[in-house]
């Protein structure tokens, strides 16, 4: 897999959970950005294991001209158990992409981690991999391999750069970024 983010930034961890994990205005504009549309979403659940569990669907625009402009996706979030309010926060998410081509051999797993560093600073790090639910030929393993890894990079860059935005709107004028 991928370390696409490893990063401090100037605000608590519990706030990152915020941004990212609940329906924030944040990650709303977010999505508006990157043209993620049609968003539904069921709220945490408990499940039998103690971790928490959460459901979004949405439509993706793609910029790669090999595929078609759209894709819907499901994306299948949890949040483990040995997370710890305010603390530490560990979200695995696969997100399966439906009408994308072989988009029956493979998932991508994001995993996010955020560790609190003291009351205002946390450590973001997101890494991903891209999963095989069966085995293609080489060729076209290579060519699914290659092209999730440059989607990824560019959304993960975005996304890091809108997260610094964020920081710089939320320790504005605190004196202590
Ligand atoms: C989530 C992984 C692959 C997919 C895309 C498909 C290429 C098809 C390969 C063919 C378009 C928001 C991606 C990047 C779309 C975006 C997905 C996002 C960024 C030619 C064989 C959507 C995180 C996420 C996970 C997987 C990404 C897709 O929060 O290349």
């Amino acid at each position: 897999g991928r370390l696409y983010v490893n990063r401090v930034f100037h605000f608590s961890a519990e706030k990152m959970f915020e941004l990212l994990f609940t329906d924030s205005y944040f990650a709303q504009r977010f999505m508006d950005a990157r043209k993620i549309t049609g968003i539904t979403s069921t709220s945490w659940q408990r499940d039998a294991s103690g971790s928490m569990k959460r459901n979004l669907k949405y439509t993706i625009t793609i910029s790669n001209p090999l595929v078609g402009k759209f894709t819907t996706a499901t994306e299948n979030q949890t949040l483990y158990k040995e997370s710890r309010e305010g603390h530490y926060y560990l979200v695995e998410s696969e997100v399966y992409t439906h009408d994308v081509p072989y988009h029956d051999y493979f998932y991508t797993l994001n995993r996010y981690c955020i560790v609190r560093i003291s009351k205002r600073k946390c450590r973001l790090r997101i890494h991903t991999d891209v999963k095989y639910k069966k085995q293609p030929w080489g060729f076209i393993k290579s060519f699914i391999t290659k092209n999730s890894w440059s989607g990824l990079e560019d959304y993960f860059r975005h996304f890091e750069a809108e997260l610094l935005e964020e920081e710089a709107e939320l320790t504005q004028g605190s004196g202590d970024a």
